[in-house]
């Protein structure tokens, strides 16, 4: 197997670049998480152009380096201009086979799921970890829908055997709840991005997620 897949056995904390929410930049969100640890970086840019999309990317896989795995949200081309370690794409983006003809098999594809039914249909399609959502109600994303609660979590891990990723409405509070009751890794947005002290914020995210899985940090 090439590329990164190997790593998401490891993953944790997940960090979703939010430049909208960000108090210091993307950029300085990324090195501050992988600095504390994270080890999966999806780069998420509704604003910007291609062209400055492209130059940000290159600088966020220096940083992610052999240390973090480095998606892109949505944008394919985006990912196989700077050779990321793959994409995280939606319900509604480009088929997930389509998708991998594309980018080739060691290329790591997340989908995002908001059931049982389509979590199964995103492992049979070659999905290499769904993204369960939204957890919780949450404002960052407002189209989210309404929060499917921690129980769904549980029947989704039942369900398939690829990672799942819990997405929305998570923080530090609800997290090991979260983990609890299936996921094997969590994004916290705005938890995170909003802090003034990012690396702080990463560190403490792993420490409860690690604990609530028994790993040792
Ligand atoms: N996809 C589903 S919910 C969401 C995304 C990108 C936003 C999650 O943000 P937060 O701040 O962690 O609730
Ligand atoms: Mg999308």
């Amino acid at each position: 197997m090439t590329g990164k897949k190997d790593l998401l056995a490891e993953i944790d904390f997940y960090l979703v670049t939010d430049s909208g929410l960000s108090k210091k930049g993307t950029l300085f969100d990324v090195q501050d998480a992988v600095a504390s640890g994270c080890r999966i970086v999806q780069y998420r840019e509704k604003k910007k152009s291609t062209k400055e999309m492209i130059a940000e990317a290159l600088q966020i896989k220096t940083i992610c380096s052999d240390d973090a795995i480095f998606l892109v949200n949505d944008r394919i081309d985006v990912a196989l201009a700077v050779d990321a370690d793959g994409v995280h794409i939606g319900q509604d983006d480009m088929p997930i086979d389509i998708a991998r003809a594309i980018l080739g098999a060691g290329k790591i594809i997340g989908l995002t799921v908001h059931d049982i039914d389509e979590a199964i249909e995103a492992e049979k399609s070659g999905a290499d970890y769904v993204g369960l959502s939204p957890i919780f109600d949450t404002a960052t994303k407002s189209d989210a829908g309404k929060g499917i609660g921690t129980e769904r979590i549980r029947d989704v891990k039942n369900a398939v055997n690829i990672p799942i990723v819990a997405i929305g409405g998570i923080n530090k509070k609800n997290c090991k709840n979260v983990i609890e009751n299936g996921a094997d890794s969590l994004v916290a947005i705005s938890s995170v991005v909003c802090s003034d002290d990012v690396k702080r914020e990463t560190k403490e995210f792993i420490a409860i997620i690690r604990e609530a899985l028994g790993r040792i940090s």
